[in-house]
Formats: C-alpha cells, sequence, structure tokens
C-alpha cells in the first residue's frame, strides 16, 4: 500500500515588517477547520475542541497569552482568510508543502502521520497506476491528497469525486428551460429542503405543503446538491438533496421510465425458504424495530415478541401483518417504509426468532393483498 508522508504544522502569519504600530500580541486569535476528528472538531455543544485545539491552548498558556479560538474555518478559505488578517494563525493539523510555504509562514511540524487509500475489503489489494484506473476516488477538495493524485497518477489520476458524501440513491429530475414549482412536505419531523444554487430554503412540515419554484435556464443542465438545514434527528447530517436538471426531451423519456416502473408494482417473488426470508427479516428488524422491540425480542418501548400469543398463535398471523401495514397506537406503519417483500420478511422472521420457531413463512403476496 503506498504511503505518503504528512508533515503537520501551525501556521503563523508573519507580521508584515513595515507595520508602523506594534500589535499587542497578549490576545492571538487562532482558526480551526472543526471538521477533523480527532484532531479538530465542533462537539454537539458546539465548541472547538480536539488535538489541535489543545495545542493551540497549551501554547497561549506556555506564551503567557490568552488564546480565541476562531472556527469551524472552511477548509478552502482558511489560508485565504489568515491572509486576509481574519485571525492570527492556524493550527489545524495542516501539512507543510511547497505552495503553502509561499504564502505562509509555518512553525516545525508538532506531529506526523501516514495517509492511507482505504477501499472495502477485498476490491483493491494495491493502488498502483493500473490498479486504480477508471476508479472513482473520494477526496477532499484543495488538501495534499487531492494534490498527490494528481501529480502522481498524472493522466492516469482517478475520477475524484468530491462528491461522495451529497449523493443520493433516488435524485430528484426536473427539466431546464420552464418554471419548476416544488411541493414541500414531510413524513416523520421537520425538515428543511435547502437548494443554495437554488437560492431557497423552505420548511418541510408534516401536514403542511409548501411551495418554492425555481427556472433552470436552457444550457446549465447539470447535476445541483442541497442538504436537509434543519436540526432534524440523529441522522440529520446525512440527508443530502441531489437535483439533476436535464434537457425536456431527457425528462421526458425519465418520466416514462418512472411510470413504467410503478406500473409494474412492487417485488412479490416468493420466498424459495424460510431460510432466505429469515436472512432478510433479521435485517431489517435490526434497522427498523429492535429500537423498540429490543434487540433480543425482548420488549421495550414495544412489545416483547419473544413467547408472545400474538407471534406463536396461527391464528394472530393476520392480525400481524395487519399491524405492521397500519399501526397501532405508538406503533408505527411501516406500509411506505418497507416494501411488501421487507414486511414479510420480517414477520416471518417475529414468528420464528427469538424461540418462537412456528414455521410460518409469510410471502410477499400475502402482504400485499
Ligand atoms: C417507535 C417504536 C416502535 C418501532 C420502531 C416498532 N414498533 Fe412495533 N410496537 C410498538 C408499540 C409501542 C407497540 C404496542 C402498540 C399498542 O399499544 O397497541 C408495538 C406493537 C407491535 C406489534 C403487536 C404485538 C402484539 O403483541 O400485539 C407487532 C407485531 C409489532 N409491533 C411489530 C413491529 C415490527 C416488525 C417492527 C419493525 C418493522 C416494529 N414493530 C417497530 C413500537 C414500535
Ligand atoms: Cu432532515
Amino acid at each position: 500500500m503506498k504511503r505518503l508522508t504528512l508533515a503537520l504544522v501551525l501556521v503563523i502569519f508573519a507580521l508584515a515588517a513595515t507595520t508602523a504600530v506594534a500589535k499587542d500580541w497578549s490576545k492571538v486569535r487562532i482558526a480551526t477547520e472543526g471538521a477533523y476528528p480527532p484532531f479538530n472538531y465542533v462537539t454537539p455543544a458546539g465548541d472547538l475542541a480536539g488535538f489541535d485545539v489543545d495545542i493551540a491552548k497549551a501554547l497561549g498558556e506556555a506564551m503567557g497569552v490568552e488564546v480565541v479560538l476562531v472556527g469551524p474555518q472552511d477548509w478552502d478559505g482558511i489560508i485565504p482568510a489568515l491572509l486576509a488578517k481574519k485571525y492570527d494563525a492556524i493550527i489545524a493539523s495542516m501539512s507543510i508543502t511547497e505552495e503553502r510555504k509561499m504564502k505562509v509562514a509555518f512553525s516545525k511540524k508538532y506531529y506526523n502521520t501516514p495517509a492511507k487509500f482505504i477501499a472495502k475489503k477485498g476490491d483493491m489489494t494495491e493502488f498502483s497506476r493500473e490498479a486504480i484506473k477508471g476508479k472513482k476516488i473520494g477526496v477532499q477538495r484543495a488538501t495534499i491528497h487531492d494534490r498527490y493524485l494528481t501529480d502522481n497518477y498524472g493522466k492516469d489520476a482517478p475520477e475524484k469525486d468530491f462528491n461522495y458524501m451529497l449523493e443520493v440513491d433516488q435524485p430528484l429530475y426536473i427539466p431546464s428551460g420552464m418554471k419548476v414549482r416544488f411541493l414541500v412536505t414531510a413524513e416523520d419531523v421537520i425538515h428543511s429542503f435547502y437548494l443554495p444554487d437554488f437560492g431557497f430554503k423552505k420548511d418541510a412540515i408534516p401536514g403542511f405543503v409548501n411551495e418554492v419554484w425555481t427556472n433552470v435556464p436552457e444550457g446549465q443542465e447539470g447535476t445541483y446538491f442541497g442538504q436537509c438545514a434543519e436540526l432534524c434527528g440523529k441522522n440529520h447530517a446525512f440527508m443530502p438533496i441531489e437535483v439533476r436538471v436535464v434537457a425536456q426531451n431527457e425528462f421526458d423519456q425519465w418520466i416514462a421510465e418512472q411510470k413504467e416502473k410503478a406500473a409494474s408494482g412492487p417485488d412479490l417473488t416468493p420466498f424459495a425458504s424460510l431460510d432466505e426470508a429469515m436472512k432478510l427479516g433479521q435485517q431489517k428488524f435490526a434497522a427498523a424495530c429492535a429500537l423498540c422491540h429490543g434487540a433480543n425480542g425482548e420488549g421495550g418501548i414495544g412489545l416483547p415478541f419473544a413467547g408472545s400469543d400474538f407471534m406463536t398463535n396461527p391464528d394472530n398471523r393476520q392480525a400481524n401483518i395487519d399491524v405492521l401495514l397500519n399501526g397501532r397506537n405508538a406503533m408505527p406503519s411501516f406500509k411506505a417504509q418497507l416494501t411488501p417483500k421487507e414486511i414479510a420478511a420480517v414477520i416471518t422472521y417475529q414468528r420464528n426468532a427469538f424461540g418462537n420457531e412456528t414455521g410460518d413463512l409469510i410471502q410477499p403476496a400475502d402482504v400485499a393483498k
């Protein structure tokens, strides 16, 4: 595996020799990125923390000056803002490079760490020019890693994917050259539909329909990214928005494909065996049910499954399906979140796991009836 050695430094902006009035150095403003844990990050309470921050504070103590931390500061603009004197220094695990040395004065390095390529286990074992041809590599813009790929792989450089945390499974398609109206609502909690390039941010509220519109001119087709801008829950940071603006003919084609997909209905292929259903059911249970019903079906917010009459009595099979589809009191309906196949699998799992062993195999068609 290829290694590259990073020298990490504190950057201090040298005061211009011509400065007439000596700056009062009793207070030093030091910026950090706040997006590189464990070196620098923002705590849930909104404070900057991490190794870099600790070093900054320790330096301040040793020098007998007050350190004011500035951040989070975007990496792309961290040096330009220093040059514009928004702060006096940067401490952000920045590598010393010849290019950066032309603009800023570095201190001695305060730590050293190797960088590595990472791929899914078994996917890639080497990272030679040959091996990474045609691959997509996620890399942060304007980092030495970004530069390393370009410098060392030349024209064979892999496609760099700066958007790897912004892409979604189901992008929204809209046509260019016409006014498009978005009807914005939410299914669970309040989110916010934020697309900076379109100049809008709109609350998505369950039970309300809000409206925004855009008109992307012809010739500006492409992919536009946004994010949920409302602190909506523990997965808030992972709610990207992806809008593909395409020419009218391409849009018509996409609509036709969607209609065809919708008409063919959900996948109702029966499970070949109880085992097959149990495997899928176990996954879905862990992801969607364990939180309330307990990892071993012991119950919690939801009722226990282990040994319950509801699970083991064959007369309750249909009632079991109905609860999943329609919900009951605090038990949410899963009709919109799981496919008939997934619901069938999870019910099969409930009725055979945790010592229930009824042998019941629920098929997707039983759920879709
Ligand atoms: C947000 C918490 C929550 C989640 C998530 C949840 N449940 Fe429930 N579930 C409940 C509660 C609460 C009840 C009791 C409902 C009542 O009071 O009638 C319940 C009841 C049930 C019952 C009826 C049991 C009985 O003995 O009457 C079934 C079946 C069930 N849940 C299955 C599931 C499955 C399968 C999943 C995952 C796909 C799931 N639940 C996810 C909270 C939850
Ligand atoms: Cu959200």
